[in-house]
């Protein structure tokens, strides 16, 4: 029937594959069983995929790491660092690539483009040299041939690799890696005519590069890139695809391209696809894979408007496929699995399973006629009209409140300087004042606590009075320790995220429902359902006692609206400015609780403001409009001489630097320990006026710095803040650290900002 994906979660039911590789890391497991079960997974995958009605299912697609990762060692590109531990053992030097080793340094990290997964950047130089390497795509192929089905081999294109790369350590920075390109392009001929000679009938080259902001030289390497390709004589069918945005510019060069197909995702901002590819004058006799089922989110299809759109299509193309918009790595695996949720609700849900059905249906409908899944679309009219009418989807409550929003609400009612005057005369902090960015050690007895919680064998009040003697515990340290500004610790939490959803009206937790984010890491991330309000204070009791402990100021702690959207899935029958609106509203009510019992300081955080940053650029004032009035609806209800602060994970910001200004926030603590404070230089040079807290200990290694090392980093960042204006604090939050680690880490920090005031004055 023409149905396909590009793509299916790797992990398996019970996360089987993340088991069995940190089993293997622990020595636990050995290799033999470990590429045992992952062959398992894969076939399980196949045949369930072929079960539901799939005519060809992706290879090449599954990953013990990640497969950017993977197509680095497709091409041979192992940096010199990891060679030898590569050619002494392949699996070893993979995982050494991906995590490090005592002496290695991993590759880089970072977010495959706007979803939460991460991937690992490939390290490129004018000495890289390419070698092909099949072995792993030709070896999935043979396995899902040998189960009898038609398979695609799906591999990452030449052109977004080498866009996603980065220039190797000690490569001048300026070098750019696309200009290895034509290097790159006999490699990618060798793979693929090695499996055209493994049986392969197609195969995927995906460019989801392609979706982002290209200048006229890198389209022309498209153009080069698929000329060549295109005109091998051994080669199988190509087909090119993308993924995440409109290919805009890109789309008329891929259509004349001489591949033998496109696939492109023609949902949310990507519809535009559609039109692009009809004024292009369509791809007459070549393959269109058409992307109407959302691979990114959770919601049912809208299969009556996506078989309208399938049936355009047909006159744009010689042969049309039904496929998701994407990879369906980004969305849980099976909604079937989750019983907590209410049965009226889940009708609403599509995880992967549920998204391969639609594909399947929408295939036969396309193909067959409608008459042929006159049920299937009757049932999701039904489930479509119970989501649009229901009362969790429109609270009207809600809506009014948050269009009544003026935009006094998104101000503080005094400027900063009449703020910070009423702030030090509340706080009395000292020049260069202390403090942590919210959590503390996360330690395995309050693990277990929590998991007897969910068991049932600890009661809520047991459970309380575990977490009240953690806060005491923090507290004791903090006081002992010196720091100015103290933090309860943030034991109640687990997932920031998954802690406030479950508290606000609106919000769907998963049982199951599983998403990697970079290696054997999952997130569950929260479903925002319906209209968000919040029913009673999330945070106050908790703050409460631990002030009640201290005659210090303890900081409230919250997460805020944009990265409370980031890190969840989104609705798609409400913009996402909508929603963010409304939970701010129900964290400014936080804010004005925690406000109202004494909280002197509060700190929300964002430290997803940059990574939600729209692909092209003239996308992104607008999200920055609206996710920057969220931030200050949160916040601008409080009195001048409450401090707001916040708090974002990374050091580099500069093209968000404006934005960070419109947050209007009385503090901002930043990531700055390994570029040696640089962001305070940039803020500085930014004439950023308001304080600043750049990390001083780096949260992510298990090292300590000594007092010197902190007090030479305090030295950088007063040659750009004043001193009345620099806080002083680690990179992050210390729940991954232990306990030992965090009492020399944060006493080291406090004598040595004590030791910089005394020069002070
Ligand atoms: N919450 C949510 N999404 C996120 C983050 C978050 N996305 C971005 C970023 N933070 C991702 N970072 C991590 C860090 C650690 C883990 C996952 C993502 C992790 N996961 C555990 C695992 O897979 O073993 C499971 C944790 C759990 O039990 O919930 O360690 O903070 N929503
Ligand atoms: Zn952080």
């Amino acid at each position: 029937v023409r149905a396909t994906v590009h793509g299916f979660p790797r992990q398996g039911p019970d996360r089987q594959l993340k088991k069995a590789i940190e089993r293997y890391w622990k020595g636990r497991l050995d290799a033999a069983p470990l590429l045992e079960t992952a062959a398992e997974l894969r076939a399980a995958t196949w045949v369930q995929l072929a079960d539901a009605g799939l005519d060809e299912v992706p290879t090449g697609d599954f990953s013990l790491y990640d497969h950017v990762l993977d197509t680095t060692v497709m091409v041979g590109a192992i940096p010199p660092r990891h060679r030898a531990a590569y050619d002494a053992d392949p699996l070893d030097g993979y995982f050494a690539m991906a995590r490090g080793t005592q002496d290695v340094a991993p590759l880089e990290m970072t977010k495959w483009f706007d979803t939460n997964y991460h991937y690992l950047v490939p390290e490129l130089g004018p000495d890289t040299v390419f070698a092909a390497d099949s072995r792993k795509q030709c070896a999935e192929l043979g396995e899902a041939l040998a189960l009898g089905l038609a398979a695609r081999p799906v591999l990452l294109g030449p052109v977004s690799y080498l866009l996603l790369a980065k220039p190797a350590p000690g490569v001048a920075e300026d070098f750019d890696p696309l200009t290895l390109l034509d290097r790159l392009l006999p490699v990618y001929a060798e793979v693929l005519a090695d499996l055209r000679a493994r049986g392969a009938e197609w195969a995927q080259l995906d460019e989801p590069a392609l979706v982002q902001d290209r200048t006229p030289a890198q389209l022309a390497a498209v153009e080069r890139a698929y000329r060549l390709l295109g005109t091998l004589d051994d080669r199988p069918r190509l087909l090119v695809a993308s993924y995440f945005d409109r290919l805009g510019a890109a789309l008329p060069v891929l259509a004349k391209a001489p591949v033998d197909g496109l696939a492109l995702d023609l949902t949310g901002p990507a519809a535009g696809n559609l039109d692009d590819l009809a004024a292009a004058g369509g791809i007459p006799g070549k393959r269109l894979v058409a992307g109407v089922v959302n691979g990114r989110n959770v919601w049912i299809n809208d299969l009556e408007r996506s078989l309208s759109t399938l049936a355009t299509l047909l006159g744009l193309a010689g042969r049309v496929d039904v496929a998701s918009s994407c990879s369906l790595l980004h969305v849980p695996l099976d909604a079937a699995a989750e019983r907590d949720i209410d049965p009226q609700i889940l009708r609403w849900l599509s995880f992967a399973r549920q998204k391969v059905t639609e594909i399947v249906t929408l295939a036969r409908g396309l193909h067959q006629g409608a008459d042929s899944v006159a049920a299937q679309l009757a049932a999701n009219r039904a489930d479509l009209a119970s989501r649009s009418g229901s009362p969790i989807t429109r609270d009207p409550a809600v809506r009014e409140r948050a269009a009544a929003v003026t935009p006094a609400d998104t101000r503080r009612a005094e400027g900063y300087a009449e703020r910070t005057a009423a702030q030090r005369a509340r706080l009395a902090l000292p020049p260069l004042p202390t403090t942590t960015i919210g959590s503390f050690p996360q330690t395995t007895e309050l693990r277990a606590a929590r998991a007897e919680l969910r068991s049932g064998r600890l009661d809520a009040a047991g459970y309380g009075e575990r977490v009240r003697q953690e806060i005491r515990e923090t507290i004791a340290f903090q006081e002992k320790a010196g720091i100015d500004v103290l933090v309860h610790g943030e034991p109640e939490r687990n997932d920031m995220v998954q802690y406030f959803a479950e508290q606000l009206t609106g919000y769907l937790a998963t049982q199951h429902g599983w998403v990697q984010s970079y290696g054997t890491r999952y997130v569950r991330p929260p479903i925002l359902a319906g209209d968000i309000s919040r029913p009673a204070p999330m945070t106050v009791e908790w703050t409460r006692y631990a002030q009640s402990l201290t005659d210090r100021p303890v900081k409230g702690m919250l997460t805020g609206p944009v990265t409370m959207l980031a890190w969840s899935f989104v609705r798609d029958d409400l913009p996402r400015g909508e929603t963010a609106r409304q939970v701010a509203l129900a964290l400014r009510d936080e804010v004005g609780d925690l406000e109202a019992a004494g909280t002197a300081v509060i700190q929300v955080d964002e430290p997803a403001l940059r990574e939600t940053l729209p692909l092209r650029a003239a996308d992104q004032p607008a999200y920055l409009a609206w996710a920057t009035e969220a931030f200050r609806l949160t916040t601008g209800g409080v009195a001048a001489a409450t401090q707001i602060h916040t708090h974002m994970c990374y050091a580099e910001f500069g093209d968000i630097l404006q934005a960070i200004d419109d947050l209007d926030a009385d503090v901002i603590s930043l990531e700055a320990t390994r570029s040696h404070m640089r962001v305070a230089d940039e803020l500085a040079a930014a004439r950023y006026p308001r304080e600043v807290g750049p990390g001083v200990y780096d949260i992510h290694s298990p090292r300590v710095p000594d007092r010197e090392e902190v007090v030479g980093l305090l030295r950088a960042g007063l040659g750009a803040i004043p001193p009345e204006r620099l806080w002083v604090n680690p990179d992050c939050g210390l729940k991954t650290r232990a306990w030992p680690e965090v009492r020399d880490a944060l006493t080291h920090l406090v004598d040595a900002a004590r030791e910089l005031r005394g020069g002070l004055s």
